[in-house]
Protein backbone atom coordinates (compact mmCIF):
# COMPACT_ATOMS: atom_id res chain seq x y z
CA UNK A 1 0.00 0.00 0.00
CA UNK A 2 1.18 3.76 -0.08
CA UNK A 3 2.32 5.70 2.03
CA UNK A 4 0.83 7.25 5.19
CA UNK A 5 -2.26 9.77 4.71
CA UNK A 6 -1.94 13.62 5.47
CA UNK A 7 -4.19 14.89 7.86
CA UNK A 8 -5.39 17.99 7.36
CA UNK A 9 -7.46 20.81 7.84
CA UNK A 10 -10.44 21.12 5.65
CA UNK A 11 -10.78 24.71 4.69
CA UNK A 12 -14.65 25.55 3.85
CA UNK A 13 -14.30 27.86 1.43
CA UNK A 14 -11.11 28.10 -1.04
CA UNK A 15 -8.85 31.14 -0.35
CA UNK A 16 -9.31 34.42 -2.85
CA UNK A 17 -5.59 33.61 -3.75
CA UNK A 18 -6.61 29.95 -4.35
CA UNK A 19 -8.90 30.62 -6.93
CA UNK A 20 -6.63 33.33 -8.98
CA UNK A 21 -3.94 30.35 -9.10
CA UNK A 22 -7.37 28.17 -10.32
CA UNK A 23 -7.89 30.94 -13.09
CA UNK A 24 -4.52 30.75 -14.39
CA UNK A 25 -3.94 26.89 -14.48
CA UNK A 26 -7.53 26.80 -16.15
CA UNK A 27 -5.88 28.57 -19.00
CA UNK A 28 -2.74 27.47 -19.36
CA UNK A 29 -4.72 23.61 -19.40
CA UNK A 30 -6.48 24.35 -22.59
CA UNK A 31 -3.36 24.57 -24.38
CA UNK A 32 -2.48 20.81 -22.62
CA UNK A 33 -3.47 17.22 -24.08
CA UNK A 34 -5.61 15.13 -22.16
CA UNK A 35 -4.49 12.24 -20.09
CA UNK A 36 -7.16 9.92 -19.20
CA UNK A 37 -5.36 6.77 -18.42
CA UNK A 38 -3.91 8.19 -14.29
CA UNK A 39 -7.20 9.83 -14.04
CA UNK A 40 -5.46 13.08 -13.07
CA UNK A 41 -6.69 15.13 -15.57
CA UNK A 42 -4.80 17.45 -17.49
CA UNK A 43 -7.09 19.46 -18.52
CA UNK A 44 -6.68 21.47 -15.37
CA UNK A 45 -2.77 20.53 -14.33
CA UNK A 46 -3.07 19.59 -10.95
CA UNK A 47 -6.32 19.04 -10.46
CA UNK A 48 -8.61 15.87 -10.33
CA UNK A 49 -11.47 15.87 -13.11
CA UNK A 50 -14.10 13.38 -13.61
CA UNK A 51 -14.58 12.56 -16.56
CA UNK A 52 -16.88 10.16 -18.09
CA UNK A 53 -19.41 9.18 -20.61
CA UNK A 54 -22.31 9.05 -17.64
CA UNK A 55 -22.13 12.35 -17.78
CA UNK A 56 -20.83 13.87 -20.97
CA UNK A 57 -19.83 17.43 -21.51
CA UNK A 58 -19.24 17.74 -18.15
CA UNK A 59 -16.13 17.04 -15.75
CA UNK A 60 -16.51 18.33 -11.93
CA UNK A 61 -12.79 18.98 -11.03
CA UNK A 62 -10.98 18.80 -7.47
CA UNK A 63 -7.57 20.52 -6.63
CA UNK A 64 -5.33 17.90 -5.93
CA UNK A 65 -2.92 17.89 -2.88
CA UNK A 66 -1.28 14.79 -3.37
CA UNK A 67 -1.69 10.97 -4.59
CA UNK A 68 -2.04 9.05 -1.48
CA UNK A 69 -2.93 5.31 -3.22
CA UNK A 70 -2.70 4.02 -6.78
CA UNK A 71 -4.04 0.17 -7.07
CA UNK A 72 -5.77 -1.51 -9.74
CA UNK A 73 -7.80 -4.35 -8.42
CA UNK A 74 -8.93 -7.40 -10.12
CA UNK A 75 -12.20 -5.26 -11.33
CA UNK A 76 -10.82 -1.80 -11.05
CA UNK A 77 -8.65 0.96 -10.86
CA UNK A 78 -8.46 2.27 -7.10
CA UNK A 79 -6.72 5.74 -6.51
CA UNK A 80 -7.30 7.87 -3.25
CA UNK A 81 -6.11 11.58 -3.45
CA UNK A 82 -5.83 14.41 -0.61
CA UNK A 83 -7.91 17.45 -2.17
CA UNK A 84 -7.36 20.89 -0.96
CA UNK A 85 -11.22 21.38 -0.40
CA UNK A 86 -12.85 17.98 0.24
CA UNK A 87 -10.40 16.43 2.47
CA UNK A 88 -9.44 12.69 1.52
CA UNK A 89 -11.41 11.71 -2.12
CA UNK A 90 -11.67 7.88 -2.91
CA UNK A 91 -12.03 7.28 -6.67
CA UNK A 92 -12.84 3.83 -8.35
CA UNK A 93 -12.05 3.92 -12.33
CA UNK A 94 -11.84 7.57 -12.45
CA UNK A 95 -15.16 8.59 -10.59
CA UNK A 96 -15.46 10.07 -7.42
CA UNK A 97 -17.55 7.50 -4.75
CA UNK A 98 -16.86 9.92 -1.33
CA UNK A 99 -14.95 12.61 -0.18
CA UNK A 100 -14.63 13.24 3.78
CA UNK A 101 -16.38 16.18 3.45
CA UNK A 102 -19.59 15.65 1.97
CA UNK A 103 -20.00 11.52 2.08
CA UNK A 104 -22.39 12.48 4.87
CA UNK A 105 -25.18 13.22 2.58
CA UNK A 106 -24.85 10.12 0.72
CA UNK A 107 -24.37 7.21 3.06
CA UNK A 108 -26.97 8.52 6.31
CA UNK A 109 -29.78 9.03 3.07
CA UNK A 110 -29.09 6.23 1.57
CA UNK A 111 -29.26 4.36 4.67
CA UNK A 112 -31.65 6.13 7.24
CA UNK A 113 -34.63 6.72 4.31
CA UNK A 114 -35.24 3.08 4.24
CA UNK A 115 -33.88 2.02 8.18
CA UNK A 116 -36.43 5.04 9.61
CA UNK A 117 -39.41 3.93 7.14
CA UNK A 118 -39.81 0.37 9.77
CA UNK A 119 -40.03 -0.33 12.69
CA UNK A 120 -37.61 -2.54 14.60
CA UNK A 121 -34.94 -3.43 11.61
CA UNK A 122 -33.04 -6.67 12.81
CA UNK A 123 -31.06 -8.19 10.28
CA UNK A 124 -29.90 -5.65 7.35
CA UNK A 125 -27.65 -6.42 4.34
CA UNK A 126 -25.44 -3.86 2.70
CA UNK A 127 -24.95 -4.76 -1.35
CA UNK A 128 -20.92 -2.81 -2.30
CA UNK A 129 -20.38 0.03 0.22
CA UNK A 130 -17.20 -1.59 0.47
CA UNK A 131 -15.72 1.63 2.45
CA UNK A 132 -17.78 0.91 5.54
CA UNK A 133 -19.68 4.18 5.75
CA UNK A 134 -23.40 2.24 4.69
CA UNK A 135 -22.55 -0.05 7.64
CA UNK A 136 -21.35 2.83 10.18
CA UNK A 137 -24.74 4.71 9.76
CA UNK A 138 -26.81 0.92 9.71
CA UNK A 139 -24.84 0.27 13.21
CA UNK A 140 -27.00 3.15 14.66
CA UNK A 141 -29.55 1.06 14.93
CA UNK A 142 -29.96 -0.83 18.47
CA UNK A 143 -32.66 -3.50 16.82
CA UNK A 144 -30.00 -4.37 14.48
CA UNK A 145 -28.70 -7.79 15.55
CA UNK A 146 -26.74 -8.81 12.30
CA UNK A 147 -25.37 -6.64 9.27
CA UNK A 148 -23.94 -8.51 6.29
CA UNK A 149 -22.38 -6.37 4.13
CA UNK A 150 -21.27 -8.47 0.77
CA UNK A 151 -18.39 -6.49 -1.49
CA UNK A 152 -16.75 -7.52 -4.59
CA UNK A 153 -13.60 -5.95 -4.44
CA UNK A 154 -11.05 -6.33 -0.86
CA UNK A 155 -8.92 -3.40 -2.45
CA UNK A 156 -11.84 -1.24 -1.68
CA UNK A 157 -12.29 -2.39 2.19
CA UNK A 158 -8.65 -2.38 2.66
CA UNK A 159 -7.77 0.78 1.17
CA UNK A 160 -10.66 2.53 2.96
CA UNK A 161 -9.32 1.17 6.86
CA UNK A 162 -6.01 2.70 5.76
CA UNK A 163 -7.52 6.12 4.62
CA UNK A 164 -10.70 6.82 5.66
CA UNK A 165 -10.93 5.52 9.29
CA UNK A 166 -14.15 7.99 10.04
CA UNK A 167 -15.88 5.82 7.02
CA UNK A 168 -14.38 2.24 8.12
CA UNK A 169 -15.43 2.75 11.52
CA UNK A 170 -18.78 1.01 10.59
CA UNK A 171 -16.60 -2.73 10.41
CA UNK A 172 -15.74 -2.41 13.92
CA UNK A 173 -19.17 -2.98 14.88
CA UNK A 174 -19.41 -7.00 16.14
CA UNK A 175 -22.43 -7.70 14.32
CA UNK A 176 -20.97 -6.83 11.06
CA UNK A 177 -20.42 -9.87 8.89
CA UNK A 178 -18.12 -9.03 5.85
CA UNK A 179 -18.49 -11.12 2.71
CA UNK A 180 -15.95 -10.74 -0.29
CA UNK A 181 -17.49 -11.37 -3.40
CA UNK A 182 -20.31 -11.13 -5.92
CA UNK A 183 -23.55 -9.15 -4.59
CA UNK A 184 -25.15 -10.87 -7.32
CA UNK A 185 -24.25 -13.99 -6.59
CA UNK A 186 -24.78 -13.65 -2.48
CA UNK A 187 -28.30 -12.63 -3.06
CA UNK A 188 -29.43 -15.59 -5.10
CA UNK A 189 -28.38 -17.85 -2.53
CA UNK A 190 -30.28 -16.11 0.75
CA UNK A 191 -33.15 -18.08 1.89
CA UNK A 192 -36.08 -16.66 1.22
CA UNK A 193 -37.51 -13.70 3.60
CA UNK A 194 -34.47 -13.27 5.48
CA UNK A 195 -33.73 -9.31 5.52
CA UNK A 196 -35.66 -6.31 7.37
CA UNK A 197 -33.38 -4.39 4.94
CA UNK A 198 -31.34 -4.63 1.82
CA UNK A 199 -29.26 -1.26 0.57
CA UNK A 200 -27.48 -1.14 -2.16
CA UNK A 201 -24.29 1.01 -2.32
CA UNK A 202 -23.39 0.42 -6.18
CA UNK A 203 -20.60 2.66 -8.29
CA UNK A 204 -22.54 3.51 -11.14
CA UNK A 205 -23.56 1.09 -14.10
CA UNK A 206 -20.42 0.45 -15.71
CA UNK A 207 -17.97 -1.89 -14.92
CA UNK A 208 -18.27 -3.84 -11.83
CA UNK A 209 -21.70 -2.82 -10.58
CA UNK A 210 -23.71 -3.11 -14.01
CA UNK A 211 -25.68 -5.97 -12.90
CA UNK A 212 -26.84 -4.22 -9.80
CA UNK A 213 -29.25 -2.16 -11.84
CA UNK A 214 -30.17 -4.91 -13.80
CA UNK A 215 -34.08 -7.03 -13.30
CA UNK A 216 -33.09 -9.99 -12.18
CA UNK A 217 -30.75 -8.72 -9.40
CA UNK A 218 -34.16 -6.63 -8.14
CA UNK A 219 -35.97 -10.13 -8.10
CA UNK A 220 -33.36 -11.36 -5.85
CA UNK A 221 -33.44 -8.80 -3.51
CA UNK A 222 -37.22 -9.08 -3.51
CA UNK A 223 -37.55 -12.66 -2.78
CA UNK A 224 -34.49 -12.44 0.10
CA UNK A 225 -36.79 -9.60 1.92
CA UNK A 226 -39.48 -10.69 4.57
CA UNK A 227 -42.89 -9.12 3.56
CA UNK A 228 -42.89 -5.27 4.28
CA UNK A 229 -39.08 -5.09 3.89
CA UNK A 230 -37.38 -2.48 2.48
CA UNK A 231 -34.74 -1.77 -0.12
CA UNK A 232 -33.13 1.23 -0.84
CA UNK A 233 -30.44 1.38 -4.12
CA UNK A 234 -28.33 4.10 -5.74
CA UNK A 235 -30.28 5.50 -8.25
CA UNK A 236 -28.70 8.22 -10.42
CA UNK A 237 -29.63 11.35 -10.80
CA UNK A 238 -32.46 13.21 -12.66
CA UNK A 239 -30.61 15.70 -14.17
CA UNK A 240 -28.26 13.37 -16.01
CA UNK A 241 -30.26 9.90 -16.13
CA UNK A 242 -33.44 9.96 -16.38
CA UNK A 243 -33.45 6.91 -18.98
CA UNK A 244 -32.09 4.87 -16.41
CA UNK A 245 -34.31 6.12 -13.69
CA UNK A 246 -37.20 4.98 -15.89
CA UNK A 247 -35.84 1.53 -16.33
CA UNK A 248 -35.30 0.92 -12.68
CA UNK A 249 -38.57 2.81 -11.82
CA UNK A 250 -40.51 0.55 -14.25
CA UNK A 251 -38.62 -3.26 -13.12
CA UNK A 252 -39.34 -2.24 -9.32
CA UNK A 253 -43.00 -1.61 -10.13
CA UNK A 254 -43.22 -5.46 -11.56
CA UNK A 255 -41.45 -6.66 -8.99
CA UNK A 256 -41.96 -4.95 -5.46
CA UNK A 257 -45.61 -4.98 -4.60
CA UNK A 258 -45.62 -2.36 -1.84
CA UNK A 259 -44.54 0.65 -2.86
CA UNK A 260 -42.00 2.03 -5.39
CA UNK A 261 -40.74 5.62 -4.73
CA UNK A 262 -37.80 8.17 -5.82
CA UNK A 263 -36.15 10.09 -3.18
CA UNK A 264 -32.61 12.24 -3.74
CA UNK A 265 -30.06 14.43 -1.82
CA UNK A 266 -27.52 16.87 -2.81
CA UNK A 267 -23.52 15.72 -3.09
CA UNK A 268 -21.38 18.18 -4.13
CA UNK A 269 -18.58 16.62 -5.62
CA UNK A 270 -21.01 13.65 -7.14
CA UNK A 271 -22.27 15.12 -11.35
CA UNK A 272 -24.90 17.11 -12.50
CA UNK A 273 -23.34 19.88 -10.53
CA UNK A 274 -23.45 22.74 -12.94
CA UNK A 275 -21.13 25.41 -13.59
CA UNK A 276 -21.17 29.04 -15.63
CA UNK A 277 -18.67 29.25 -18.20
CA UNK A 278 -16.79 31.93 -16.33
CA UNK A 279 -16.66 30.62 -13.01
CA UNK A 280 -15.41 26.85 -14.31
CA UNK A 281 -12.19 28.66 -15.17
CA UNK A 282 -11.76 29.88 -11.19
CA UNK A 283 -12.98 25.99 -10.27
CA UNK A 284 -16.22 27.16 -8.73
CA UNK A 285 -19.42 24.74 -8.49
CA UNK A 286 -22.04 26.67 -9.38
CA UNK A 287 -24.65 24.19 -8.30
CA UNK A 288 -24.21 20.85 -5.86
CA UNK A 289 -24.43 17.67 -7.85
CA UNK A 290 -27.16 15.65 -6.83
CA UNK A 291 -27.77 11.76 -6.56
CA UNK A 292 -30.84 9.37 -5.97
CA UNK A 293 -32.57 7.08 -4.61
CA UNK A 294 -34.96 3.89 -5.17
CA UNK A 295 -37.03 3.27 -2.11
CA UNK A 296 -39.20 0.05 -2.39
CA UNK A 297 -40.80 -2.43 -0.49
CA UNK A 298 -42.33 -6.23 -0.62
CA UNK A 299 -46.24 -7.08 -0.41
CA UNK A 300 -47.00 -7.28 3.60
CA UNK A 301 -46.89 -4.74 6.29
CA UNK A 302 -47.34 -0.97 4.26
CA UNK A 303 -44.50 0.94 4.37
CA UNK A 304 -44.67 4.78 3.94
CA UNK A 305 -41.27 5.97 3.30
CA UNK A 306 -42.80 9.45 3.19
CA UNK A 307 -43.24 9.69 7.21
CA UNK A 308 -40.68 8.47 9.41
CA UNK A 309 -42.08 5.69 11.94
CA UNK A 310 -38.64 4.78 13.50
CA UNK A 311 -37.14 8.29 14.24
CA UNK A 312 -33.46 7.91 14.43
CA UNK A 313 -32.97 11.87 15.47
CA UNK A 314 -34.41 10.99 19.35
CA UNK A 315 -33.14 7.39 19.37
CA UNK A 316 -30.64 7.06 22.01
CA UNK A 317 -28.33 4.31 20.32
CA UNK A 318 -26.87 7.94 18.77
CA UNK A 319 -25.21 8.32 22.32
CA UNK A 320 -22.31 6.04 21.17
CA UNK A 321 -22.51 7.15 17.84
CA UNK A 322 -20.80 10.72 16.54
CA UNK A 323 -23.84 12.82 15.90
CA UNK A 324 -25.91 12.61 12.01
CA UNK A 325 -24.29 15.92 9.81
CA UNK A 326 -26.68 15.74 7.58
CA UNK A 327 -29.79 13.25 8.02
CA UNK A 328 -32.86 14.77 9.70
CA UNK A 329 -36.90 14.16 9.64
CA UNK A 330 -37.57 17.04 7.61
CA UNK A 331 -35.11 16.04 4.97
CA UNK A 332 -36.31 12.42 4.96
CA UNK A 333 -39.69 13.86 4.50
CA UNK A 334 -38.75 16.51 1.86
CA UNK A 335 -35.85 13.93 -0.15
CA UNK A 336 -39.00 12.73 -2.12
CA UNK A 337 -40.65 15.97 -3.16
CA UNK A 338 -39.38 15.94 -6.92
CA UNK A 339 -38.87 18.69 -9.28
CA UNK A 340 -41.90 18.63 -12.11
CA UNK A 341 -40.24 17.23 -14.64
CA UNK A 342 -38.83 14.13 -13.14
CA UNK A 343 -42.20 13.93 -10.60
CA UNK A 344 -44.28 13.99 -13.93
CA UNK A 345 -41.66 10.88 -15.59
CA UNK A 346 -41.56 8.82 -12.57
CA UNK A 347 -44.98 8.67 -11.19
CA UNK A 348 -46.04 7.77 -14.66
CA UNK A 349 -43.78 4.61 -14.71
CA UNK A 350 -44.07 3.96 -10.39
CA UNK A 351 -48.48 4.03 -11.38
CA UNK A 352 -48.44 2.32 -14.47
N1 LIG B 1 -21.31 8.69 -9.40
C1 LIG B 1 -20.83 8.04 -8.20
C2 LIG B 1 -21.86 7.27 -7.47
C3 LIG B 1 -21.23 6.55 -6.30
C4 LIG B 1 -22.23 5.91 -5.43
N2 LIG B 1 -21.61 5.07 -4.41
C5 LIG B 1 -20.79 5.75 -3.50
C6 LIG B 1 -20.20 4.86 -2.46
C7 LIG B 1 -20.14 5.52 -1.14
N3 LIG B 1 -20.28 4.60 -0.09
Amino acid sequence: MAEESVVTDLPMKRPREDEENGASAATEAMETETNSNDYISSVIPGWFSEISPMWPGEAHSLKVEKILFQGKSDYQNVMVFQSSTYGKVLVLDGVIQLTERDECAYQEMITHLPLCSIANPKKVLVIGGGDGGVIREVARYTSVEQIDICEIDKMVVDVSKKFFPDVSVGYEDPRVILHIGDGVAFLKAVPEGTYDAVIVDSSDPTGPAQELFEKPFFESIAKALRPGGVVSTQAESIWLHMNIIEDIVTNCRQIFKGSVNYAWTTVPTYPSAVYSSGLMLRGFVFFSGMIGFMLCSTEGPTVDFKHPVNPIDSNDSQSKSKPLKFYNSELHTAAFCLPSFAKKVIDSKAQS
